[in-house]
């Protein structure tokens, strides 16, 4: 079954995404997302420059000796362009196996684990008020678990507020907003939040928080515990992880759970982390880490240290890569929950999909494969934009971790 095509699909309804298409001398398709948000085009290029090239002619049933290829036959290891490159590969070849043998991809991981995917929504508010009245709707509509993202009093604009009330895009296109910072005014303000939210909606939803890697291992320990009382399902990227070691000293603060792992993107980001037992959920995504052939390696060695998967699943992410982690949560073992920001509904035209949610949860479908394809007559009205994730800057001017 050798690879005869290789394209790469830029689009933009409503915000930018990238996808690679392998099709096969059998005429199957399959696709892989290979979105980095505000860097697209570098993907592109070493896409179409360096590994298209490898593919043509090669087996696209040989999905393991690929990934290897791609990752050990750069010689140049990691780095987020790198592997959302090859988790694109990777995806598309799971795709184009479930497809070439009729199934489901999440039967060819292992089977269910479970009978449909827990996720959580995004609630946004300009206020407390606001926030509370998000998080309600997210309940109203079946939610379980709501994550709950604030304006503080006195800063213009900060991460997690919104643009309406269902979807939150933070890209711009043209120049990257800026965005104002004060950890004083957050950790002042954020307890407050939790204690009226939890009010609210009763003990029963699972409460998450979003900090976005923007306060020190001791702030993030004086947040965790302070929030200990409105029992969060989950305190969020607590601090910036290059400094893995800032984790210990938060743990040994907080019994709030900590996850992390959007923007890391291979095992070795997270071992240190797993086998420290330092945090309780692995936030790695299909799109970012590898693909699924290297995100079941990390929720393996996850598994041996009680560590949870809460996969990133921000719209930056594309159907494609919603409907794999779908396929992935579905069937691996320590699945936590998946985040869900809902897409467009131009997205969801240029990705028409088979995943569905009811109740709180996601399905993903029993199509062969991944289940979601792409309308490239529909994508090619929506030409890419150049956009910019924001950046944020301390009250004196100082840039800060957004
Ligand atoms: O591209 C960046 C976004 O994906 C990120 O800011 C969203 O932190 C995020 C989340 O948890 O969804
Ligand atoms: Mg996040």
């Amino acid at each position: 079954m050798k690879i005869v095509d290789a394209k790469v699909i830029v689009c933009s309804p409503g915000r930018n995404f990238v996808t690679l298409k392998l099709t096969t001398e059998d005429g199957i398709h399959g696709l892989g997302d290979a979105t980095l948000n505000g860097r697209e085009l570098a993907v592109v290029a070493y896409l179409e420059e360096h590994v298209i090239p490898m593919l043509i002619g090669r087996d696209a049933r040989r999905i393991e000796d690929t990934w290897q290829l791609l990752y050990k036959g750069a010689y140049w290891r990691r780095g987020p362009v790198t592997m959302t490159a090859v988790s694109a590969v990777d995806c598309a070849l799971w795709d184009i196996q479930g497809k070439a043998l009729g199934v489901p991809v999440y039967q060819l991981l292992g089977g269910r684990s479970r009978d449909d995917v827990m996720v959580y929504g995004h609630a946004n508010g300009a206020d407390i008020d606001d926030a509370v009245r998000a998080a309600q709707h997210y309940v109203s509509l079946g939610y379980k678990a709501v994550r709950v993202q604030s304006g503080v009093p006195g800063l213009k604009g900060v991460y997690g507020v919104g643009r309406g009330t269902m979807s939150y895009e933070p890209a711009e296109r043209g120049k990257a907003p800026e965005l104002e910072w004060s950890s004083e005014r957050y950790l002042a303000f954020v307890p407050e939040l939790f204690a009226r939210v939890r009010r609210e909606l009763g003990p029963d939803v699972h409460l998450l928080h979003d900090v976005h890697h923007r306060l020190t291992p001791i702030e993030a320990a004086r947040l965790g515990k302070e929030l200990e009382p409105h029992h969060l399902f989950w305190m969020e990227d607590p601090t910036p992880a290059e400094l893995q070691d800032g984790f210990r000293l938060i743990r040994e603060h907080t019994t709030t759970p900590i996850a992390v792992g959007e923007v890391f993107n291979s095992i070795h980001d997270c071992e240190a982390l797993l086998r420290g037992q330092l945090i309780d959920y692995i936030r790695t995504s299909v799109v970012h880490a590898g693909g699924l052939s290297h995100l079941r390696k990390i929720a393996h060695v996850a598994e041996l240290y009680h560590v949870k998967t809460g996969a990133h699943g921000a719209t930056d992410m594309s159907p494609v890569c919603l409907a794999a982690s779908l396929h992935f949560d579905l069937a691996i073992h320590n699945f936590g929950i998946q985040e869900y920001m809902r897409h467009s509904d131009d997205t969801d035209r240029v990705f028409p999909h088979a995943y569905s949610f009811n109740a709180g949860a996601l399905y993903p479908g029993d199509k062969p494969g991944l289940g979601v394809d792409i309308d490239e007559t529909l994508a090619a009205h929506h030409p890419y934009e150049r956009a910019y994730l924001p950046v944020a800057r301390k009250l004196d001017g100082t840039v800060h971790s957004w």
